[in-house]
């Protein structure tokens, strides 16, 4: 058998979206996700340029040998560019084996250790009262578990809170990268007031998340952790940036609230001493940035010796193919934590016709052989690619700052 042509789909239905389909001379096909947010055209040029024409007439079943060849063959290891193009690759593989054994992909990777697969909302407001309003209707759907965000009075725009009411955020949203105003410590005073309000009327039960987006220094994330625990949080996502990992030493030491952190790692190496250190209780690696499904099953397996569970990104940056297969993943995976998931446009799920389902608070991933996602190249074809950036933080006095 072998691979007998590649290409790759870019589509915005909604936001960008850039796909790999692998054709194999026996007329099974497989995509993966190549999505990278605001640097999509860098894998493109990465898989046209310099991996499709190394995949023609290889073995598609070689899905190991071709990762190592790719990852080693690159000579530049890791990376996010690099590892989102062997990723997308990687995930087509996958999705063509399934085919070929006529298997849904979580069959092949060992078979169900749940019947289902949690999965946490966002709830996004202006103000604390809006953020409850949009918590209600997410528990009103069936979620058990929702992100929450709110507005902080005096700032201006606050990244990851919506700026119109009852809207989902949208992570990239300017052709050049907009400017926000931002005070830790306006948020650190405003934020646990938010959770106040949510265990208040919510009880105990509901599961609370919350994202940082890496805007805290160590001592702010902290204090941030040791004030809100009496709110038993889920987790506490991404409280400061992540290229001093011994910061994760000193917050833990503070606080019991649960860590996560991980959606812009690529490979184990970023995160090996966080999680045998036991810094972290959840890793957000994803399978579309961390190098395929071959990869971040080295990643799952070495975080559940140490007590660590997934908790996969799953923005809208990330194309249904991701969470098809990470829907897979997360139902074989024995440390599975979370999913996190944010609804795609109505566009986006034509352009991805899928197989898995939401009910109740639970996704299941279906059981159509393969991944279960497929695309509509036609439909994708009336949307094309539209500059999109994420932005950047000030603080008050023009300095740029970490987000
Ligand atoms: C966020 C994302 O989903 C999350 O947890 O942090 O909005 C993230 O910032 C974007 O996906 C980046 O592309
Ligand atoms: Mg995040």
């Amino acid at each position: 058998m072998k691979i007998r042509s590649a290409k790759v789909i870019v589509t915005c239905p909604g936001r960008n979206l850039v796909t790999l389909k692998i054709e194999t001379d026996q007329g099974v096909y497989g995509i993966g996700d190549a999505t990278l947010n605001g640097r999509e055209k860098s894998v493109v040029s990465y898989l046209e340029d310099h991996i499709i024409p190394t995949l023609i007439g290889k073995d598609p079943q070689r899905i190991e040998d071709i990762w190592q060849y790719l990852y080693r063959g690159a000579y530049w290891r890791r990376g996010p560019i690099g590892m989102t193009a062997i990723a997308a690759v990687d995930v087509a593989l996958w999705d063509i084996k399934a085919k070929l054994a006529g298997m849904p992909l979580y069959q092949l990777l060992g078979g169900k250790s749940r019947e289902k697969v949690m999965v946490y909302g966002h709830a996004t407001g202006l103000d604390i009262e809006s953020c409850l309003e949009e918590v209600r209707k997410h528990v009103a759907l069936g979620y058990k578990a929702v992100r929450v965000q709110c507005g902080i009075p005096g700032i201006p725009t606050t990244y990851g809170v919506s700026k119109e009411a009852g809207k989902p955020y949208e992570p990239a949203d300017s052709a050049l990268p907009a400017e926000h105003v931002w005070s830790s410590e306006k948020y650190l005073n405003h934020v646990p007031e938010l959770f106040a309000a949510v265990r208040s009327e919510f009880g105990e039960d509901l599961h609370i998340l919350h994202d940082v987006h890496h805007r805290l220094t160590p001592i702010q994330a902290a204090r941030l952790g040791k004030e809100v625990e009496p709110f038993h949080l889920f987790w506490l996502e991404d409280c400061t940036p992540v290229e001093n990992q011994s910061s994760y030493e000193l917050i833990r030491k503070h606080t019991t609230t649960p860590l996560a952190i991980g959606e812009v790692f690529n490979s184990l190496s970023d995160c090996q001493e966080l999680i045998q250190n036991q810094l972290i209780d959840y890793i957000r690696a994803t399978i579309t940035h961390a190098g395929g499904i071959t990869n971040i099953r080295r990643i799952a397996d070495f975080a559940a010796i140490f007590h660590v569970k997934t908790g996969f990104h799953g923005a809208t940056d990330l194309s249904p193919i991701c969470m098809g297969a990470a829907l897979h993943f997360d139902t074989w995976i024995p440390n599975f934590g979370i999913q996190e998931h944010m609804p795609h446009t109505q566009e986006t799920d034509l352009v991805f016709p899928h197989a898995y389902e939401f009910k109740d608070g639970f996704f299941t991933p279906g059981e159509v052989p393969g991944h279960g996602v497929d695309i509509n190249e036609e439909l994708a074809a009336k949307y094309p690619y539209k500059p999109a950036y994420l932005p950047v933080n000030r603080l008050e006095d023009g300095t740029l700052w970490n987000w």
